[in-house]
């Protein structure tokens, strides 16, 4: 055994060998031990207060909603941007309103989770949106899921987990990494939005990202150290050393960065008195696979693809298409937003519309959403558009009426709507996507949501 994994965090099975084994703790004893890899300064920290919480009213559920189901234009500039510097940083994805309502949330799920005698640590919780109405909109978010797919330029991406990351006063850094590392994903094309529930000042240790794709290859030749500092400080001496230029700006209220699986970044210490805390969500490309060989450093990586086996697809019941592919990622995006009851087994979604052209289109489809007797959002589409549209008759087509909530001009938006057999109506949302054919297209989709009778 290593002299130093004695006194390391590790879990007791994990202390020797390298790093191709399973990790053998739970989710927090894995930040626990990963913030030992990141070298601090001895210097007590010195705490100073906050900036607080945004000090506005928390958004209702209608506004998070309408909110968090709203399309963020990204230019043709932004996007290059994503793909040169493997990161990128979006001023105002959210309103001060939304960014309380989440940071009021979190502060309670982490505290049942943690408790109040957490100083100086990184507590950690995930897959929220398993258990949580508000973290569902967040994880299942067109507008968030949107950026993601849109950023990869990939035609459909999966939900690989939510996190809610606290940086409790006093912790320290973050070690230098980049999450290709983490994920035990066969591929690049994945992204997390890190999103601030608070302005994070410098003091409070923002996530700062190395600017470049070809950051990666600089340091590959960089052994990991799964016990000590020796892999942070070699990458930070090795970024300096080649000019690497690092982007460690405050986020103000309402920003969210972008990182893709290539890109190393790093945070400071929390020099303030307030938890430094965001949401980092992680979507993938649809049809990649789990690597060969997946690593402790995925920690436990089987609970987010439960049934995966190392070599398989990355598809599981807990990883539904988030946005994407017309149809299915509608509807499920939709299963998350909704966030479906257990008891309704089955909910059907009619009608899309969407913008083409300068024209609004009407597809008369319906999908069929299938809720997981264990698992209340991920949705299992099912149907066909097009047969669906043959067995419409007029009699179950009602007249257009405007939508309410719609973030589009309602007039333009109001589509036909689709009785779900005798229930009334419950739901309506509004999505959007991008294909990847027509990226100057944006497809907009207003689908209406009922319980099947
Ligand atoms: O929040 C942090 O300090 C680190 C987060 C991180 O590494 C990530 O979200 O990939």
């Amino acid at each position: 055994m290593d002299v130093n994994a004695e006194s390391s965090p590790l879990p007791p099975a994990n202390r020797d060998g390298g790093i191709d084994q399973d990790w053998a703790g739970d989710d927090q004893d894995w930040w626990d031990w990963y913030v030992t890899l990141a070298e601090n300064d001895d210097a007590p920290i010195a705490l100073v207060a906050g900036p607080g919480l945004p000090d506005v009213d928390p958004a209702d559920d209608e506004q998070l909603r309408v909110e968090l189901a709203a399309p963020y234009r990204l230019d043709a500039a932004q996007r290059e941007a994503f793909r040169r510097d493997a990161f990128i940083k979006l001023a105002h994805v959210l309103s001060p309103a939304v960014v309380r309502r989440l940071a009021e949330r979190l502060d309670s799920l982490l505290r049942a989770e943690h408790g109040d005698d957490v100083a100086g640590r990184f507590i950690a919780l995930e897959q929220l949106w398993l258990h949580d109405e508000v973290m569902r909109l967040v994880a299942f978010s067109p507008r968030l899921g949107g950026l993601a797919a849109e950023l990869l330029g990939e035609p459909a991406i999966r939900i690989y987990h939510d996190n809610a990351l606290s940086k409790e006063p006093g912790c320290g850094r973050t070690p230098w990494h980049h999450d290709a590392e983490h994920f035990p994903l066969a591929t690049l094309q994945a992204v997390t939005a890190w999103i601030p529930v608070t302005a994070i000042p410098a003091y409070m240790g923002p996530l700062a990202l190395a600017r470049g794709a070809h950051v990666r290859d600089m340091v590959a030749d960089l052994s990991f150290d799964k016990v000590g500092t020796t892999y942070d400080a070699a990458v930070a001496r090795r970024l300096v050393e080649s000019d690497v230029a690092v982007d460690a700006s405050p986020f103000a209220v309402g920003e969210v960065s972008f990182h893709s699986a290539l890109c190393f970044h790093t945070a400071g210490p929390n020099r303030s008195t307030q938890p430094r805390r965001a949401l980092a969500t992680t979507y993938y490309a649809d049809g990649a696979r789990v690597l060969e060989s997946p690593t402790l450093v995925s920690g436990r990586w089987r609970d987010f693809l439960p049934g995966v086996e190392p070599g398989g697809l990355a598809v599981s019941t807990l990883n539904p298409i988030v946005a994407g592919r017309e149809g299915e990622g509608m509807v499920q995006s939709l299963g998350g937003l909704f966030g479906l009851e257990s008891s309704q087994s089955s909910i059907r979604f009619g009608c899309t519309h969407y913008r083409r052209k300068r024209r609004w289109l009407t597809r008369p489809g319906q999908f069929e959403a299938q809720a997981d007797p264990n698992l209340s959002a991920a949705a299992r589409t099912h149907g066909d558009a097009r047969s669906t549209q043959r067995r419409m008759s007029s009699r179950n087509t009602r007249p257009a009426r405007p939508v309410r909530g719609c973030p589009w001009n309602s007039r333009r938006c109001t589509p036909t709507v689709l009785a779900a057999g005798r229930r009334p109506l419950t739901c309506i949302a509004a999505v959007t996507q991008v294909v990847p054919r027509w990226p100057h297209l944006r497809f907009a989709g207003v689908l209406h949501c009922a319980p099947l009778p």
